[in-house]
């Protein structure tokens, strides 16, 4: 299995995330991918470097062209507006009710707002370049994938919250979705996502809600009582031509692998149905009891256990990094995942 690395994320190291009402540095900090590595490695993994970017067609597919735009030129028109400062943050939204124009906003404060849904995500100097690596990370392992079964794309800042045109729960470009593009532009007809992050995949399900050729699953957190609160729950099966193309499986805090993975069996009943040709899998293991922002308690074998499970899905399959926050215990988690994944051959 190939494993393509960002080699280029080091930069994006935000030190403002209002947690719990004061600020501090980002719980989603260059140490994590660091730290996953360096696991990765102990297990005589190796490593790729994406060969080229990511297509335009591929990221026009997953995001909108002025969002796009946005993302690149956001810290240029920052800094030319706030010299001096280290991090881009929004602080202003477009709710309905304040909300008439169709057209973006000018000033930088209000564009912020614009293209984001909350302020635990800042932007700075390297989150544009890091964020695109990663997309070059995800089409280069459904590249991959396409011939050899499965590959890994080992990025961050992570993909699945974001939307078509907005970040936010530290996601920018959705390299899950840039992931199903690059399957569906290699001839997969019929492609599913599996998010096993402990949030909701609610930029994934987003992008693909009226779309009937893939399906999205995730298993989370029930969002009654936590991020991203406003999607994920059970009664949101798809709308249009892609009615009943998604599932949520919200869990209550407290959930262990043992009850998860009964809900995970449903998930894969609903990807045979499905007639699903190749498989993303968003990875997070910030399910893990130890993380510092998540309320379910997997531990280390639980991961090699989902590993094997998911290994048994017949098709190709390109595994996302996304979320994981307990720095001891990300890497071994990370690494009994494949583990398992890569045991059966
Ligand atoms: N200050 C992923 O796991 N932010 N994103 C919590 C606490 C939401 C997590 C706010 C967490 C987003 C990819
Ligand atoms: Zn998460």
């Amino acid at each position: 299995m190939k494993i393509f690395v960002n080699n280029h994320h080091h930069p994006h190291d935000v030190q403002s995330e209002l947690h719990e009402g004061e600020m501090r540095r980002s719980f989603e900090c260059p140490e994590r991918l660091d730290i996953i590595i360096e696991a990765l490695v102990a297990n005589d993994h190796q490593f790729d470097a994406p060969k080229i970017p990511c297509p335009p067609e591929i990221l026009t597919a997953v995001h909108s062209p002025d969002y796009l735009a946005f993302l690149q030129t956001a810290w240029a028109q920052w800094s030319q507006e706030h010299p001096g400062t280290i991090d881009a943050l929004g602080f202003a939204w477009p709710v309905p009710g304040l909300h008439r124009r169709a057209t973006p906003p000018k000033h930088i404060d209000a564009r912020m707002g614009y293209y984001s849904f909350c302020v635990d995500t800042g932007v700075n100097k390297g989150t544009w370049r890091a964020s695109i690596e990663g997309a070059a990370c995800a089409h280069a392992a459904a590249q991959s994938a396409t011939v050899k079964r499965c590959a890994f794309a080992l990025t961050r800042p992570p993909g699945h919250h974001a939307h078509a045109n907005l970040y936010g729960g530290y996601c920018f470009i959705n390299n899950a979705a840039v992931a199903v593009e690059s399957f569906l532009a290699l001839g997969a007809k019929r492609v599913a996502v599996l998010d096993v992050d402990y949030h909701h995949g609610n930029g994934t399900q987003a992008i693909y809600y009226d779309q009937e050729n893939v399906l999205t699953v995730s298993l989370h957190a029930d969002p009654d009582y936590e991020f991203p609160y406003f999607l994920g729950f059970s009664e949101e099966t798809g709308s249009g031509a892609g009615l009943g193309k998604n599932l949520n499986l919200p869990m209550a805090f407290g959930t262990d692998y043992r009850a998860w993975s009964e809900r995970l069996e449903q998930a894969i009943l609903a990807i045979e149905a499905h007639g699903t040709d190749a498989l993303v899998i968003p990875l997070g293991v910030d399910t893990h009891g130890s993380d510092p922002i998540s309320k379910f308690t997997f531990e280390a074998d639980d991961f090699e256990r989902m590993g094997v499970r998911l290994a048994a899905l017949p098709c190709p399959k390109v595994v996302t990094m996304e979320g994981g926050y307990a720095t001891e215990a990300l890497g071994s988690n990370v690494a009994r995942f494949f583990e398992g994944f890569l045991s059966s051959g």
